[in-house]
C-alpha cells in the first residue's frame, strides 16, 4: 500500500517526507521533483518568506543508482529560514528570553484551537506545524507519485479558476493549454485565461494595498486515468471520497468540488449527466482505453466512486490567508484583554501554490488506487498487470 507522512516545523531545520509502497525500479528524476517544489513557491501575492527559501529535495533512502528499490523513501527539504530561528526555536531548552511567543491568536488560523487542544500558553508551536509550509513535503512526495503515474500514462496538472472575486469566464480549459501553462518559466497566477489573470492580479494588488488577504479556487486535472480506479463497493474506497479528503487536508481549503458538483445540485438530471456514446476507433488501445465517449464531463471523471476514463476534475476552494497586515480583533492569551491578532509577515494570496499542493495530493491518491488495482513490487510487475487490464478494456 502506498503510504506517506510528513514532519517538520515551518521555522525548524527541515521538512521531512517518508513515502513507502513505491515499487522497485521507478526512475527518479530529481530535477523534476525540484521543479515541482519551485512551482509551489511561485505566484503573485507570496510574501517575504519565499524570497528566503529555495526548496530542493534531498533524498536519504529508498533510491539507489537513480531508481527506487522498494524500500521507504525518506527525503528532507531544508528550511533556509532556520538560521534565523535557531535561538527562537531550538530543539534543546535554549534561552527562554529568545523564544518568540505568538501572544494573540489569529482568527482563521489554527492558533486558538491548537493552543486549547495541546494546552500551550501561546500559539508558537501550533502555527509552526499548522503552517502551509508543510505542503512542500507533500509536493516532493507527490512528485514521486507523479513519476509513477507517468509510467501508466497519467498526468496531473492544475490551474487557477478564481482569486478573490475575479474568476475565469470559461472554466473548461483544453489539456494542451494546461500543459503550456505548466511549461511557463514565469508564474503569475497560473491562470489559463490571460484577461482573467489580470483581474486576479488586481484583486491581489487591492488586498496588498488594504492590508487584507484573498482566497480563491484552483482546479486539479488528471489526464489519461483509466476507468476502474476506486470502487463503489465500500464507502472508504470510493475515489471521490478519497480525493475530497486528500484535497480538504490541504491548509486553507474549506470546500472541495468534483466536476460541476456545486452547479449540478441546482440543475435537472437531463442537463447534468454526461450522455454516453461509442466510437470503435477510439478504443484501439492507442487513442483511449475504450471506445466509450462523452461529450461533456460534468461528473469530473468519476461515477459511483469509480473513475470512468474521462479527465478527473477536482476543485479546491481556499479561504483567504488568515494572517492579515491589518489584523482582526483577538485576545491576549495571558491577560485576556482585547488586542489585535499577531502579525509578523505573510502571503496575501496562495491560490497557485495551493493548486500545486492539490496536484500532489491527487497524484498520491491516484497512485495509491492504481497500485491497489495493479499491484506489483517492481515496476515491471506493475506495468505487466497494467498492460493486462488495458487489454481487458480493449476487448470489452
Ligand atoms: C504561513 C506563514 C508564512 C508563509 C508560510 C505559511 O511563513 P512565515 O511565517 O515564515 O512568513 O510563507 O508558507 C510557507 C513558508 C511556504 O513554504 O508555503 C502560515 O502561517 O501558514
Amino acid at each position: 500500500m502506498l503510504r506517506f507522512s510528513t514532519a517538520g516545523e515551518s521555522h525548524g531545520e527541515a521538512l521531512v517526507a517518508v513515502l513507502s509502497g513505491v515499487p522497485a525500479g521507478l526512475k527518479i528524476d530529481l530535477a523534476f521533483i525540484d521543479r515541482e517544489l519551485w512551482r509551489r513557491q511561485q505566484g503573485y501575492g507570496r510574501g517575504g518568506r519565499m524570497k528566503i527559501e529555495r526548496d530542493s529535495a534531498h533524498i536519504l533512502s529508498g533510491v539507489r543508482h537513480g531508481a527506487t528499490i522498494g524500500s521507504p523513501i525518506a527525503l528532507t527539504i531544508e528550511n533556509r529560514d532556520w538560521k534565523n530561528w535557531q535561538e527562537a526555536l531550538p530543539v534543546g531548552a535554549g534561552d527562554p528570553e529568545k523564544h518568540k511567543a505568538v501572544n494573540s491568536p489569529r482568527p482563521g488560523h489554527a492558533d486558538l484551537a491548537g493552543a486549547l487542544k495541546y494546552n500551550f500558553p501561546e500559539a508558537r508551536y501550533v502555527l509552526e506545524r499548522a503552517s502551509a509550509r508543510e505542503s512542500a513535503a507533500r509536493v516532493a512526495a507527490g512528485a514521486i507519485a507523479k513519476l509513477l503515474l507517468r509510467e501508466l500514462g497519467i498526468e496531473v496538472l492544475s490551474h487557477v479558476l478564481a482569486v478573490g472575486g475575479a474568476a475565469v469566464r470559461d472554466a473548461e480549459i483544453p489539456w494542451e493549454k494546461l500543459q503550456a501553462l505548466h511549461a511557463r518559466e514565469e508564474v503569475l497566477l497560473n491562470c489559463a485565461d490571460a484577461e482573467a489573470e489580470e483581474r486576479m492580479k488586481a484583486e491581489v494588488d487591492n488586498a496588498l494595498k488594504t492590508g487584507d488577504s484573498v482566497g480563491g479556487v484552483f482546479e486539479v486535472v488528471a489526464h489519461g486515468v483509466p476507468p476502474g480506479l476506486g470502487t463503489y463497493a465500500n464507502w472508504d474506497e470510493r475515489l471521490d471520497a478519497l480525493l475530497a479528503a486528500a484535497l480538504m487536508s490541504l491548509q486553507a481549503v474549506k470546500a472541495v468540488e468534483i466536476g460541476s458538483g456545486i452547479g449540478s445540485a441546482a440543475s435537472p438530471g437531463s442537463v447534468v449527466h454526461d450522455a454516453i456514446g461509442y466510437e470503435r476507433a477510439k478504443g484501439d488501445g492507442r487513442a483511449g482505453y475504450t471506445g466509450f465517449t462523452r461529450r461533456t464531463n460534468h461528473a469530473g471523471g468519476i461515477e459511483g466512486g469509480v473513475s470512468n476514463g474521462e479527465d478527473i476534475l477536482v476543485r479546491g476552494y481556499l479561504k483567504p490567508i488568515s494572517t492579515l497586515r491589518r489584523p482582526l480583533e483577538s485576545v491576549d492569551f495571558k491577560t485576556r484583554a482585547p488586542v489585535k491578532a499577531a502579525y509578523e509577515r505573510s502571503d496575501v494570496a496562495v491560490v497557485p501554490a495551493a493548486g500545486v499542493g492539490g496536484e500532489a495530493m491527487v497524484a498520491l491518491t491516484l497512485a495509491r488506487c492504481a497500485l491497489e488495482k495493479f499491484g506489483g513490487d517492481s515496476m515491471g510487475e506493475t506495468l505487466r498487470n497494467f498492460a493486462g487490464y488495458r487489454e481487458q478494456l480493449r476487448r470489452f
